[in-house]
């Protein structure tokens, strides 16, 4: 089966560009500095490049506010910049998809500084605007970053809508006036030449405050449709929508190609698992590996006429390695390669976020003023205010917190890790010295090149890309083992999530030569009767 889409065998790198690599000294990572590493992420072998938000913004949320869709953040540089990435990618056959947030805009995009001049205003309706009720907020929806989801404005004596800060407000996606001067601006993005969008929030647009409705509104699809139809439709582009909520039956309607809406989503339920049950991310419970196992294997089998992401990591996320691996001096190395193959030979597109390549790993903190994150901080004032503990509320940001995705690239074991001459933004995690760039690419056995055996692997295998998925039942429960196969190859993959040892008897495999990649450089595996090192992992071309 030929590919259809360039998407559908290439590997996607995500940037959070504050923190990729700084060129001018200033200590935020910028435009010009990812330039100056794509030789880099050419030799991975990545296909393209999601940048998150490198829009003008006043960095409320880190660029995820932002204050003009058609200009660039001072901090990352010019459009000039942002026009040579773009040049300088396609050259290196790297493809830009950028970070479509529009779901909301900042409160300082002159749409939202008109809209609340007054009631009259043409783009008042652009947000969502209500009356009190009962001299307080029309309901009592609570918005992602604390407190409630409406803010008064004391000017025209109405609430206006923000599921996120306060300096976000939601766009009121009912109005066509909106939805026009997204398509112009998501044109005006397309016409530069990029190779496509992540979308936002996306599942948030068609949503219905008053009714308590927030995601998978009844109007989502067709303003996807209408998106679609309007926009990239026929440009062979990769969409990616960020769908929380997403279940595999309507993962199918965002990806199914016969609806016209986006190419992939990416759904969380396995991101969820260590999260106590009616608790918030920050209510922590031990991930069970068989709960893990059986989401990643329905995902795989759930989207017949659709086509899944893959990913463990992302700017929101606690770096895997330390969530659900194994992030000691002995385990490290082995743990990360576990993650990348047990991903990467999955059927789907993979998504590799910034340092997951070299297994960089959580940095913990002692108290709140070395925070940065938004949703972290808010959240401590909260739970301060209800009475926790400071030093649980601490754990659960260095277990949870978005900060640990988001310490500085380590290039290097100089200062700063290489990421800047000057004083980095956000503390650089101190195992850089060992834990680096530089590093990786002179140990053969390093992690990186784990990796990039898997990019070109799936660049050059349409098995991986089309074959089946088979999950091997007979295996112990904390134990991945599955089959990807077409009529022409077989894969086998197996990976033990356990530090402690696991017995495998899969006879009707036998002895096995072909193994393609290894976290223990074994030679020769006989199946009949295999006794799994800790975090041992490997694929194997059975046919
Ligand atoms: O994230 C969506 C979102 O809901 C996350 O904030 C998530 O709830 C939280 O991080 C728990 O892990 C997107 C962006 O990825 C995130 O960076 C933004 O803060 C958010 O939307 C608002 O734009
Ligand atoms: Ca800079």
């Amino acid at each position: 089966k030929n590919n259809e889409h360039w998407w559908q065998s290439a590997v996607v790198y995500q940037i959070y560009p504050r923190s990729f690599q700084d060129s001018n000294g200033d200590g935020i990572g910028d435009i010009q500095g990812i330039i100056s590493r794509l030789d880099y992420l050419k030799n991975l072998g990545i296909g393209a490049i999601w940048l998150s938000p490198v829009y003008k913004s006043p960095n409320t949320d880190n660029g995820y506010d932002i204050s003009d869709y058609q200009d660039i953040m001072p901090e990352f540089g010019t459009m000039q910049d942002m026009n040579q990435l773009i040049f300088e990618a396609k050259k290196r056959q790297i493809r830009i998809v950028m970070d479509l947030v529009v779901n909301h805009t900042s409160d300082e995009h002159k749409w939202f500084v008109e809209a609340k001049k007054s009631k009259e205003n043409p783009y008042r309706d652009f947000y969502i605007w209500r009356d009190p009720v009962n001299g307080k907020e029309p309901n009592d929806l609570r918005a992602s970053f604390g407190g409630s989801a409406w803010k008064f404005d004391e000017n025209s004596g109405q609430y206006y809508f923000h599921l996120f800060s306060e300096k976000q407000p939601d766009l009121n996606w009912e109005n066509k006036q909106v939805r026009n001067s997204i398509w112009k601006m998501m044109n005006f993005w397309i016409d530069k030449g990029i190779g496509g969008f992540r979308m936002d929030v996306i599942d948030l647009i068609g949503k219905q405050p008053d009714k308590m409705i927030t995601a998978n509104g009844p109007h989502l699809h067709d303003y996807l449709q209408e998106m679609n139809t309007n926009t990239f439709s026929g440009k062979d582009m990769l969409t990616v929508g960020e769908t929380w909520g997403a279940t595999p039956k309507n993962a199918e309607l965002y990806s199914n190609p016969e609806r016209h809406e986006l190419s992939m989503v990416f759904q969380f339920e396995h991101s969820v698992l260590d999260q106590a049950q009616d608790g918030e991310k920050w209510d922590l419970k031990p991930l069970c590996v068989a709960e893990l196992k059986k989401v990643l294997y329905k995902w795989q089998i759930s989207l017949k006429h659709g086509w899944n992401s893959l990913f463990w990591n992302n700017h929101d996320l606690p770096r895997i390695v330390s969530r659900w691996g194994n992030d000691s001096k002995e385990y490290r190395v082995k743990s990360a390669k576990m993650f990348a193959i047990l991903l990467h030979m999955m059927k789907g597109t993979p998504y590799i976020y910034q340092g997951e390549e070299i297994g960089m790993t959580n940095y913990p903190v002692k108290d709140i003023s070395e925070v940065d994150d938004i949703e972290s901080i808010n959240m401590y004032k909260e739970r301060k205010a209800k009475g926790y503990e400071k030093s649980e509320i601490i754990h659960s940001i260095n277990v949870k917190g978005r900060d640990n995705a988001r310490t500085p690239m380590q290039w290097n074991n100089k200062k700063e890790a290489g990421f800047t001459t000057g004083k980095a933004w956000l503390h650089v995690n101190p195992n850089y010295s060992q834990i680096n760039v530089k590093q990786a690419l002179e140990d053969p056995d390093s992690i990186f090149y784990t990796y990039k055996k898997l990019v070109n692997l799936r660049k050059n295998s349409k098995t991986l890309v089309w074959g089946d998925f088979i999950e091997i039942k007979k295996v112990p429960e904390n134990v991945f083992a599955y089959v990807r196969e077409d009529v022409d190859h077989k894969f086998l993959v197996v990976a033990n999530f356990d530090q402690e040892k696991n017995q495998l008897n899969l006879p009707e495999y036998g002895i096995q030569k072909n193994i393609i990649l290894g976290n223990y450089n074994e030679k020769i595996i006989d199946l009949s009767s295999y006794e799994l090192k800790p975090y041992e992992s490997f694929a194997i071309q059975v046919k």
